[in-house]
């Protein structure tokens, strides 16, 4: 599925802004048919916007079902013989979409976009009455899994299986898009670099097989000159002396590709796709973007704000993506699901390197909400996450690499946190889904992120990977207050990782809950002085350890968890940056590491 995109054929219109809303009065979304009739405005609602925070009421904010948006909407009488689409870019965790009493589309996976073609359904010139109905409810079959609990009064309660707050409703955009009949379905492109001179190997989808006409493609550079054509759906075309896109030094070439009608004068569709080329291998125990060994530094983030929850927000993001800059940051993760697409665009433009993660976080049985001490019984089994959980993943993988595969600011896919790595039976879980990313996407690396049940020694699926990736809170849940011994423990575990395997390494997590304004002069936990003792500490082991090639801090801002845990105050507070994007004393220190390092 392509973004939609408005050009010179193409047409947009947001659906964005204040939607009627109310939660159902059933479990049973049948039961309660909301969308055959006009919902009250008594309760109104932004889009995009998580729905738990917006409210006061508690009913509210930790309501376990369904719940119901909806809207008019007019389609323009311009919008003749189009196709008409409807996209939503995410319902969390899934959604149904009906235009008046008619159903139209479901979609599973709280973190996706999904569209339907609603051309037999509306009229041009016409109002028809739209209906999202979402539901958050997370079971073991579900990614991420979790379950929902009954207590003996009938209340449902969400339980979830990560750290943070099970924040739902509509996340991204609602776009109403106008698409010609005959149209551009998907554009993929592959880049490659020999010397001095780039290719870019691409492949175009049509919605069919049109008749006569004609395809033409169109590489435009930066300055607007034509750099290569064709007239084939497939091909590969040649740049030479090309500029290649760089982490911190971004490029990007258009990829303009037009369907033609026969007589090459109309132009049935056409979409343009950003292209950077680079390239990206592990070499040893590095990775490389261009050829060139690559250390990462950034952040594990989160996509949480006050009062919007996980609604996406633009100047959030670029303010985010300026944070980033100011304290030499080169790379995030996008734990623990894929953002919306903006972020991708943003640093793709601005040359940041993103590690892409699908939803599949909390497939362990032994930690709860980010904390160990869950059950003991095995996370993979029929009765915990089973064969369905396992089908839902591999979808969640493809959906995620047809959505992101043209984006040079990818680097990796990361196929799952901190799953039960330890334990026998996640190995016939993983080995099908590695198989199957790697047969989606051969040019990037995969990676998972470990936890520390499975060390070196006891890791069963670590093989599969080319990255190791450890979430490691030394100093913090290990060691806790004792910083030499951290340092210690740090460095023989990451020797025998590098040892072992000889894959590079990159610390995907680290770091310490901090309450901005406590200080101390001694090493207490909590205080904004352990916080930048422990991350020098760390920085300290990196250093000494060839394989390490990136950092990633855990977390880049305070963020929302669920809020039946003592042990988390108000959310977790291990970000550098305070919720409100304030720094703590460490991201002057991170500041000053990372825009001094050479490598
Ligand atoms: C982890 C998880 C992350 C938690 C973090 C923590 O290992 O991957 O989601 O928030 O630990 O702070 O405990």
């Amino acid at each position: 599925m392509l973004r939609p995109q408005a050009n010179s054929v193409r047409e947009l219109i947001s659906l964005d802004g204040i939607w009627n809303f109310a939660l159902a009065t059933s479990v049973d979304l049948e039961a309660d048919p909301a969308w055959t009739r006009t919902l009250p405005p008594t309760l109104q609602i932004p889009v995009p916007a998580s729905y738990n925070d917006i409210f006061t009421e508690r009913e509210i904010q930790l309501h376990v079902g369904w719940v119901f948006y909806q809207r008019q909407v007019t389609v323009p009488r311009r919008w003749g013989d189009a196709r008409i689409v409807i996209r939503v870019g995410a319902a969390t965790h899934s959604g149904r979409v009906y235009v008046n009493d008619t159903f139209v589309t479901e979609h599973h996976g709280g973190y996706m976009p999904f569209d339907a073609d609603i051309t037999e359904l509306v009229k041009p010139g016409e109002t028809f009455r739209l209906t999202i109905a979402v539901n958050n409810e997370l079971t073991w079959e579900t990614i991420p899994p979790g379950s929902v609990e009954v207590a003996a009064d009938g209340t449902r309660k969400q339980v979830v299986r990560h750290d943070f707050f099970n924040y739902s409703g509509l996340h991204r955009s609602v776009q109403l898009c106008c698409v010609p009949t005959n149209h551009i379905s998907d554009v993929k492109v592959v880049t490659d670099v020999a010397g001095t001179a780039g290719t870019i190997t691409y492949e175009i989808e049509t919605s069919q097989a049109v008749q006569g006409s004609k395809i033409r493609v169109t590489l435009v550079d930066e300055e607007g000159e034509t750099i290569a054509e064709a007239e084939q759906a497939k091909g590969t075309l040649s740049v030479e002396s090309v500029h290649l896109w760089q982490p911190g030094a971004a490029y990007l070439y258009q990829l303009r590709v037009q369907l033609l009608s026969a007589s090459g004068t109309i132009t049935d569709d056409e979409y343009s796709v950003s292209v950077g080329v680079r390239t990206v291998k592990v070499v040893g125990n590095q990775i490389h973007i261009n050829d060139k060994p690559f250390y990462f530094t950034g952040f594990g983030k989160h996509e949480d704000y006050p009062v919007r929850g996980k609604g996406h927000d633009t100047a959030f993001m670029v303010h985010d993506f300026q944070l980033l800059k100011w304290i030499g940051a080169n790379s995030f993760r996008t734990s623990h699901y894929p953002y919306d697409e903006d972020w991708l665009d943003y640093a793709d433009r601005h040359g940041v390197v993103v590690i892409d993660e699908t939803a599949a976080v909390g497939l362990n049985l032994a930690i709860i909400a980010g904390i160990h001490g869950g059950t003991h019984k095995p996370t993979f089994s029929p009765e915990t996450c089973n064969d369905q959980t396992r089908e839902n993943h591999k979808q969640a993988l493809r959906e995620l690499i047809a959505r992101d595969k043209n984006h040079p600011s990818v680097v990796m896919w990361m196929v799952s946190n901190e799953p039960s790595a330890h334990e026998e039976t996640t190995r016939q879980y993983f080995e099908p889904l590695t198989k199957l990313t790697r047969e989606l996407d051969p040019t990037r690396p995969i990676a998972y992120a470990n936890e520390k049940q499975a060390g070196p020694r006891e890791d069963k699926i670590i093989d599969l990977f080319d990255v190791v990736c450890l979430n490691r809170y030394y100093g913090w849940y290990l060691f806790t207050g004792d910083l030499a011994a951290a340092e210690v423990g740090l460095e023989a575990e990451l020797r025998e990782w590098e040892q072992m395997y000889g894959k590079p390494i990159i610390m995907t997590e680290y770091g310490a809950d901090t309450l901005a304004g406590m200080h101390t002069i001694g090493d207490v936990p909590w205080s904004e002085d352990y916080q930048t003792r422990l991350l020098e500490m760390t920085h300290r082991v990196f250093d000494r350890v060839d394989s390490v090639v990136g950092e990633h801090v855990w977390n880049f801002a305070d963020f929302q968890t669920p809020t039946n845990f003592i042990f988390r105050v108000d959310g977790n507070k291990k970000g550098v940056f305070t919720r409100d994007r304030k720094p703590k004393a460490a991201a002057r220190s991170l500041r000053q590491r990372w825009t001094s390092m050479k490598k």
